[in-house]
């Protein structure tokens, strides 16, 4: 299917229509506040330079917006690549019969996908057709998705890639406070720990900006420990930094219980007055004595003792989890043993102390609250609850009864592709999931058995090219909108700029195909604003309520956190000061038991596999890989490995290496470094085609979560190429 995108010039930047716009930029879950100017300076083309100047758009941080204050990592500024690109999809394009894309008008591609849509769903029934979003939408694009589903295409399967990201911490979060915010408290709040357990993620890449946070509370004394496989950049500069086995974090954390109970940490009145659940939990945590937890994780009694002291009361303790141990088939499990171990040290709700876990996507936040995911409508409300279905019902104005019920996860959504009963057409908004999902061979077969696929993106990246029609969407500095950062502060994206004139919003493109699914009239809005309005409406109530909000509200501060259920009500910064989010206002302990991985190391395939990120690349890499400046410092995807476990088998830095595991097999170049265990390797999944890291991975499944178990899978080494080079740098 692969074919090469007619090229058309892009548009240069004529029409800037608001520079000096205060916005956020397009990545991650940190949000930082960004002000755009034209760089270099426009200026009348003259002699020499005739028409040799293309402005770019510059992107600076601004220094009022107080999450990032002025600071900004490498992804951040150079955003501005992407808007221009000469890759960028300007028209929409057709599959035609030769396999190649051919351009054609709005018209023509909205009214095949709603016929082949429409033919799928005569031959098949409704529900043969899914949808899957994103975290990277905002919020009204997020909401617009989910009552496009259940009203437009009346298909209980739509489901997103947050599935991927933030669903073992959300379910966990709810599980035990009742309530699913990544941090309760305002990311400042950071500073006041006196000591920080960052668990699984490694921000001083992923969210860069944090670093200003962390600086401030280690020059207030405050300490850092980080429980990584590998020595991050975050665990250089930790106090302590514990490299537990893949996949073992739910047996260190019981193992830290264990010794806070042993020592006498535990915080009883803590635990009586504000919990349920603890004698549970207690007698299972007697199982995990030092001797046993050293053995499952690695990592010394010594250290363990170090960590429950460090973190005990008196000092203000926080543990912050993240990816590395939460996209495991026990990510939700583990994250709630790191919930429990929180609440016996009685710090949670006090400021610069407790509980808290690291949102990914730019609005990974809002992109789970608003009704993309399969079990869930606005505000956080079930769609299995009566009462929550007639709530949502009567805001769109039509029949509790007519709204689906739940459907398929993410996994189990594609999984299902082209299968008896299962989607035969689909609808990808925002997502690359041939680079992002687990188990790739099995996806790409999936994919490709699929009777019809739509794909609305920027660019025509490994996804769309299994795809029948390429519908190219605004991006970020294009449109207006509202994103949730990881901290729950609703904030603004606004136009800077005007977008190519081939390109339409993904809202727009949904009102259009609502309109040919005889829904029209629940899709006709004047304005963005006009989405959030409703939504709001929809969110009334629920446990993410922004009934009290509005874009004047939230442009006055730096953002409204939600709940902020009424338009006098100052929003919520900070969550669990007083009460929890269960019914009788208290936190629930839950007990939890380390079990094996879906896959664990044996004779044949005898070495942990883990993945994650690069500071320089952005998730599928879609966007990151097109960016001449992050491309240029990171072309290529590194393998990294032990000296002991390189020097095993004749591995030197710059080698080439394949891995195989039981799915399929992945040539790296090696990177040579102590900076991981040496049992283990890891290799970022920012790269398709046969560079992609997912080509390995496994999707066992959480079994509440429905998480894949991205972080762990079992190879073996099995070819090594020689160095061509000298690959010096590579050696670190
Ligand atoms: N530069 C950059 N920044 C990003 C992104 C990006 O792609 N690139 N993506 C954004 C998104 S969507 C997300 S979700 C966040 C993710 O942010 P993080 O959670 O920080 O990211 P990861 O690199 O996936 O995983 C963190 C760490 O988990 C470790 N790990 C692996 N297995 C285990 C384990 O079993 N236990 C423990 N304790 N640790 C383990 C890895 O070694 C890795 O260092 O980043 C966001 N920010
Ligand atoms: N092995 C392994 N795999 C992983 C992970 C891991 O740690 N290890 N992490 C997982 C996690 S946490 C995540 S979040 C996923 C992310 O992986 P993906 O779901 O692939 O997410 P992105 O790469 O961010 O893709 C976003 C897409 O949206 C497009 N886009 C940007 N703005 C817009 C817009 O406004 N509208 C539309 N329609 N499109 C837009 C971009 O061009 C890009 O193609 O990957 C998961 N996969
Ligand atoms: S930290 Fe995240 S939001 Fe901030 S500039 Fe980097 S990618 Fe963008
Ligand atoms: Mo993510």
């Amino acid at each position: 299917m692969r074919s090469a995108l007619p090229q058309i010039d892009p548009p240069t930047l004529p029409e800037l229509a608001n520079l000096g716009t205060r916005t956020h930029c397009p990545y991650c879950a940190f949000q930082c506040g960004t002000v755009l100017t034209l760089d270099p300076p426009a200026r009348p083309s003259s002699g020499e330079t005739d028409g040799t100047i293309t402005p770019t758009v510059r992107i600076q941080g601004d220094p009022d917006f107080p999450v990032n204050a002025g600071k900004l990592c490498i992804k951040g500024w150079t955003a501005g690549e992407l808007l221009r690109h000469p890759q960028r999809v300007l028209q929409p394009q057709i599959r035609g019969r030769d396999g190649r894309w051919q351009r054609a008008t709005w018209e023509a591609a909205l009214d095949l996908v709603a016929e082949r849509l429409q033919r799928i769903q005569q031959q098949h029934g409704t529900d043969a057709v899914g949808v899957f979003g994103s975290g990277v939408l905002t919020n009204e694009k997020a909401y617009l998705l989910g009552k496009f589903a259940r009203l437009a295409l009346n298909t209980p399967h739509i489901d997103y890639n947050g599935r991927y990201c933030m669903s073992s911490a959300a379910a966990a979060g709810n599980k035990a406070f009742g309530i699913d915010r990544g941090l309760p408290f305002p990311v400042g709040d950071l500073v006041l720990a006196e000591t920080l357990l960052i668990v699984g993620s490694n921000p001083l890449e992923t969210l860069p900006p944090m670093v200003q946070w962390l600086d401030q509370q280690q020059e207030l004394g405050g300490r850092l420990i980080v429980v990584d496989p590998r020595r991050t950049a975050t665990a250089q500069r930790a106090q302590l930094h514990l490299a537990v086995t893949p996949g073992a974090d739910l047996a260190l954390a019981n193992g830290l219980l264990y010794l806070a109970i042993e020592e006498n940490l535990v915080d009883r009145n803590f635990l009586t007055n504000r919990t349920t659940g603890w004698d549970a939990v207690r007698r299972t945590v007697l199982d995990y004595p030092p001797v046993q937890v050293e053995r499952l994780t690695g990592i010394s009694e010594s250290a363990m003792r170090q960590t429950v002291r460090w973190l005990a009361k008196p000092n203000r303790g926080l543990i912050l989890t993240g990816r590395g141990t939460e996209q495991h088939a026990k990510g939700v499990d583990s994250v709630l043993a790191w919930i429990n171990l929180a609440l016996a040290l009685g710090h949670v709700g006090e400021p610069g102390s407790g509980f808290g876990t690291l949102t990914g996507q730019g609005n990974g936040q809002g992109g789970r609250e608003h009704g993309q995911k399969a079990d869930q409508l606005p505000g956080y409300r079930l769609i299995e609850i009566d009462a929550h279905r007639e709530h949502v019902a009567r805001v769109w104005g039509v029949d509790p009864a007519s709204l689906p019920r739940k459907g398929r996860s993410a996994v189990e959504l594609l999984d299902s592709l082209g299968q008896p009963n299962g989607i035969h057409g689909l609808l990808v908004m925002g997502s690359n999931v041939a680079v992002a999902s687990p188990d790739l061979p099995r996806i790409h077969e999936r994919l490709r058995s699929l009777s019809f696929l739509a794909v609305c993106d920027l660019f025509d990246h490994e996804t769309a090219q299994f795809a029948d029609v390429l519908l190219p969407v605004t991006q970020w500095a294009e449109e207006d909108g509202t994103m949730t950062n990881f901290e729950g502060r609703v904030i603004r994206r606004r136009t800077a700029i005007a977008p190519p004139p081939g390109v339409r919003t993904d809202g727009w493109i949904l009102s259009e195909l609502a309109q040919r699914f005889g829904q029209g009239d629940r899709f006709r809005y004047d304005s963005t604003e006009a989405i959030f309005d409703e939504l709001c409406r929809a969110t009334a109530g629920g446990v993410a309520d922004y009934a009290g909000m509005s874009y004047a509200r939230i442009e006055q501060s730096a953002g409204l956190f939600w709940p902020c259920p009424h338009p006098a009500h100052p929003g919520t910064p900070r969550l669990f000061a007083d009460r929890f989010f269960h019914a009788d206002g208290k936190a629930k302990l839950h007990p939890v038991q380390h079990r094996p991985a879906g896959e664990e190391p044996d004779s044949d395939y005898p070495i942990y596999f883990t993945t994650g990120r690069d500071l320089e690349h952005y998730n599928s890499g879609t966007q990151t890989r097109r960016s001449p400046t992050l491309a240029g410092k990171k072309p290529m995807p590194r393998l990294q490995i032990h000296p002991d476990l390189a020097a095993e088998h004749g591995i030197v830095a710059g080698c080439r290496v394949t891995i195989a595991s039981r799915r399929s097999a992945v040539e790296f170049l090696a990177e040579i470094t102590r900076n991981i265990r040496p049992d283990t390797l890891f290799a970022p999944f920012h790269w398709g085609g046969r560079d992609a890291a997912n080509l390995l991975t496994q999707a066992t499944l959480d079994p509440t979560s429905r998480m894949p178990e991205f972080k762990l899978a079992a190879v073996r080494i099995v070819a090594v190429q020689p160095a061509i080079e000298s690959f010096q740098e590579l050696e670190s």
